[in-house]
């Protein structure tokens, strides 16, 4: 008798998915592959490798105890195809199929597949919506369309609203504000003791998975071991909890800071996991409204931790299909500079950079500031090529997937979509990393100077990304700031400055920063 095929990819292993639900125990089989395509198009960092291969094995064993069928190829596997493409013919070949189905892909390299083999295959193949997300692709048309900016805040509220998410009876939002920003933004105050996280031991399945990558990806940038990620839903949902009850009443209020050796703070390190189906977002906003109404987190906690999940999260896969095929072609400032070896790992003076490329290496994590204000605004400031500084991000992070990554990189990180997402460039002298961190103790060039042997290179680069970039830049409102006082300086210093910063440019060049 001829079955239906339901194909699952690394990033869908979740049981909310209608793929599964829908699913009949006697006639089903489902479908799943390590592929050395998908696990080479960029180097990924090895721990995101076994994350994902230990998550899929994990999941495929839980469908199987649940009486599925499931044709599970390993990487190593003699049937092993390589692609999505040639595993789904061979298995066409290997059973009778009537039917494929797919849920819908979150990236639109793997859409793009699906697409040619709706065209191509002799049976009928249906995409289900990948309904964890909490905003459709439509619904964000929808939202988007004949509007002239498309700002997070506005989308965010209509979100809330739509999950009835921290709103009073009249619909209005709890407290009376949307968005508790303001009071998020406090550096660390001595002596803080960081919370410790769950290490997860390791199965036997987990080894397997780490002596494979090892084996096949030793040489990809980032550490292997220790490996402590949680790779079921079990797991995660330890960590989900433990972030909740002991973590969460400090996430906003620390949220912009950074520390020394500190990769954490008060940081949830859920994302690696909704990302690939083991947490629901929606479920963690519920959590964390419970959390708010027992009077056990704080409200700007609470709401700062939901926007980035609601909010964010949703949104930048808005854009992301929002502009297929084009986002991750723009590049405003025509940024043109090759990626410096010290993303890969090679030492720099410059402290901040180390340390979080350090952190990203030994933990395929950093959290957002460091992501958008030290890594992100050097290659900003820096014009390092978008495509290539996109490349690295989608690397070296265990939560790293396309439709996440392109638009914060490309959009918040670097402004190469003009200002569609950010109403500014997110630019800063090292004067900022000093606010909100203690790097620049540990350095040995100085925040406070911009020329001069010992002055903070992020300074001249500063003042020389607004000079290069004043014809895009100054009409901007928000910007006016940042150009008075360029305006200011005087012509002798402003001289001084660029060429200090030409040879902070050349120096990066050379890799001797
Ligand atoms: P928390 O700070 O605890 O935040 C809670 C959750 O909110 C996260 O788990 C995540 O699901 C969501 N979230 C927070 N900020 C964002 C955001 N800007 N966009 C989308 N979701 C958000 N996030 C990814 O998941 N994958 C990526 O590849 C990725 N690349 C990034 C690249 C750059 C240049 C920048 C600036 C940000 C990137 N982010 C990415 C967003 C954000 O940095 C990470 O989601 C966050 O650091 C993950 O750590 P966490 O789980 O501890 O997050
Ligand atoms: C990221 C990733 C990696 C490294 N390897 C695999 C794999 O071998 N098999 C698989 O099904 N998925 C993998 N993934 C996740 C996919 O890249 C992800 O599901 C697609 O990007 C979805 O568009």
């Amino acid at each position: 008798m001829s079955k239906i095929l339901r194909f699952i990819f690394g990033d869908q292993l979740s049981f909310d998915l209608d793929i599964i639900k829908e699913a009949d125990k006697k006639n089903d089989i489902f479908l799943m592959c390590e592929n050395i395509e998908e696990a080479s198009y960029v180097n990924h960092h090895p721990k995101k490798i076994a994350l994902i291969f230990s998550a899929m094995r994990h999941f495929a064993h839980e469908l199987e105890e649940q009486g599925f069928t499931v044709d599970y190829v390993k990487l190593d596997d003699k049937k092993n195809q390589k692609s999505f493409d040639a595993q789904l013919q061979f298995a066409l070949q290997e059973y009778q199929i009537k039917t494929v189905i797919v849920t819908q892909p979150s990236e639109i390299r793997v859409m793009n597949k699906i697409r040619h083999w709706q065209q191509n295959l002799k049976i009928p193949l249906e995409v289900k919506f990948d309904n964890r997300f909490l905003c459709s692709i439509a619904a964000f048309h929808k939202w988007a369309k004949n509007r002239k900016e498309l700002r997070l805040e506005f989308f965010y509220r209509e979100m809330r609203k739509e999950y009835n998410i921290l709103l009073d009876e009249n619909k209005k939002p709890i407290g009376g504000k949307w968005n508790y920003d303001a009071e998020n933004r406090q550096s660390l105050p001595k002596g803080l003791k960081f919370p410790k996280r769950i290490l997860h031991k390791k199965d036997k399945i987990t080894l397997e998975v780490l002596a494979l990558v090892e084996k096949n990806f030793a040489k990809n940038f980032g550490d292997l071991q220790p490996f402590h990620f949680a790779i079921n839903h079990q797991q995660a949902m330890l960590e989900a909890q433990d972030f909740i009850d002991n973590i969460l009443p400090n996430f906003g209020a620390y949220q912009d800071a950074m520390a020394t050796g500190e990769a954490y703070l008060y940081h949830s390190l859920l994302s690696s996991y909704i990302n690939i189906g083991l947490l629901n977002p929606l479920r963690l906003c519920q959590m964390a409204q419970k959390s708010y109404e027992e009077g056990k987190s704080s409200l700007s906690s609470t709401e700062g931790f939901i926007r980035q999940i609601l909010g964010w999260r949703e949104y930048v896969r808005g854009i992301y299909w929002l502009y297929e095929g084009k986002y991750e072609k723009m590049n405003f400032f025509n940024a043109k500079n090759k990626l410096p070896d010290l993303f890969w790992g090679k030492k720099t003076a410059m402290f901040c950079l180390n340390e979080v490329v350090n952190q990203t290496k030994i933990h395929a994590y950093s959290h957002h500031i460091q992501r958008l204000m030290v890594s992100g605004n050097f290659a900003l400031l820096a014009a390092l090529n978008p495509d290539e500084v996109h490349q690295w991000y989608l690397a070296v992070y265990s939560d790293a997937f396309e439709w996440v990554e392109m638009p914060n990189t490309l959009g918040m990180a670097l402004h190469a979509d003009g200002g569609i997402m950010a109403s500014k460039p997110y630019a800063a002298s090292g004067k900022y990393i000093n606010r909100m961190s203690n790097f620049c103790k540990s350095c040995k060039f100085d925040p406070n100077l911009t020329i001069g042997e010992n002055a903070c290179p992020l300074n001249s680069l500063y003042w020389n990304f607004l000079h290069c970039n004043k014809d895009k830049l100054k009409a901007n409102q928000r910007m006016k700031f940042a150009y008075t006082n360029l305006a200011r300086m005087p012509q002798k210093q402003l001289n001084e400055t660029l060429s200090k910063a030409a040879q902070v440019l050349e120096d990066i060049k050379k890799n001797q920063l």
